[in-house]
């Protein structure tokens, strides 16, 4: 259900459903799980791109799924065993996460592109905060994204009222980083993700860490946690391959490390 195609120095992540949208069930959500833990894992992979199969890139909860266990689930222990882990670990991953957006991204499959580190998506694609069209409230990260990526009054109205937002759109407002088109998406989604890849992989661990605790913290906070990053990133070799390359009038090559 998730294709893993490693490339030099990084690693491109399917979701493999399109008969469903690419809609997450189970034994989905277990394979991107594990896939990610193996790109953590993995020194040679220093950048992910996650994008779909089809003509979607995710549809959210696989509803056919939730339809035939019945009774009222109990949603919450859902969220806790599959959603908040996977946004978690897309958000934790010291190493950045490329999405391509292929085509329609609603419910959770919306938020957790939203969830990753530079997100691209074809001129075709749409974003669907399809929650309250099921009567449910957005998930996945969404009422902590949404709000901030875009403002309360836009997050307000596609969470309440459900509609499909462009990716022109999603681009304009600042949801997302750019829009392709839809013939070269995955050529400039891999493009980046190369690039990202051949940089220096800690420091960009590093930066993740700054911006992901950036709107939980004060000024202050977020001057000392710089600090403390910088320190880090100021030991590291590619550091000291940075500043070498630079005074060589030469490109880096960075190691990752
Ligand atoms: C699907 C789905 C789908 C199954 C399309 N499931 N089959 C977290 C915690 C626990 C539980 C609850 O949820 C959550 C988080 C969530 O994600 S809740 C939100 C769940 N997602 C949605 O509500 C979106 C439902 N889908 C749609 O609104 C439409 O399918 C979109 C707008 C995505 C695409 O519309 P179309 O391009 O018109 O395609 P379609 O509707 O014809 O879908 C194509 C096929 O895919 C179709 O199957 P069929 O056998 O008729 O060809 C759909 O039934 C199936 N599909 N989404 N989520």
């Amino acid at each position: 259900t998730v294709l893993v195609d490693r490339r030099a120095g990084w690693m491109v992540l399917t979701l493999n459903r399109p008969a469903r949208l690419n809609a997450f069930n189970e034994e989905m959500h277990l394979a991107l799980r594990r896939a990610l833990e193996e790109a953590a894992g993995d020194a040679a992979c220093r950048a992910v791109l996650l994008t779909g199969a089809g003509r979607a890139f995710c549809a959210g909860q696989d509803l056919a799924e939730r339809v035939q266990t019945g009774g009222a689930p109990d949603l919450g222990a859902s969220l806790d065993r599959l959603y908040n882990p996977l946004v978690r670990q897309l958000r934790a991953l010291d190493k950045p996460v490329v999405c391509a957006v292929n085509g329609v991204a609603a419910g959770a499959g919306a938020n957790i592109a939203l969830a990753c580190d530079i997100v691209l998506a074809a001129r075709s694609a749409t974003f669907i905060q399809a929650f309250s069209n099921i009567g449910l409230i957005p998930d996945s990260g969404g009422t902590f994204f949404l709000p901030r990526l875009i403002g309360d009054a836009r997050a307000r109205a596609l969470a309440l009222l459900g509609l499909p937002l462009d990716a022109a759109t999603a681009a304009q407002w600042g949801l997302i980083w750019a829009v392709a088109e839809d013939e070269a998406l995955a050529g400039e989604a891999e493009a980046i993700t190369a690039r990202l890849a051949a940089r220096a992989t800690h420091a960009l661990g590093l930066v993740k860490q700054a911006l992901n605790a950036s709107p939980g913290n004060t000024l202050d906070q977020q001057l000392d946690l710089e600090r403390d990053l910088q320190r880090l990133a100021g030991y590291a070799p590619d550091y000291a391959e940075g500043v070498r390359a630079f005074t060589q009038k030469r490109p880096p090559v960075f190691s990752g490390q």
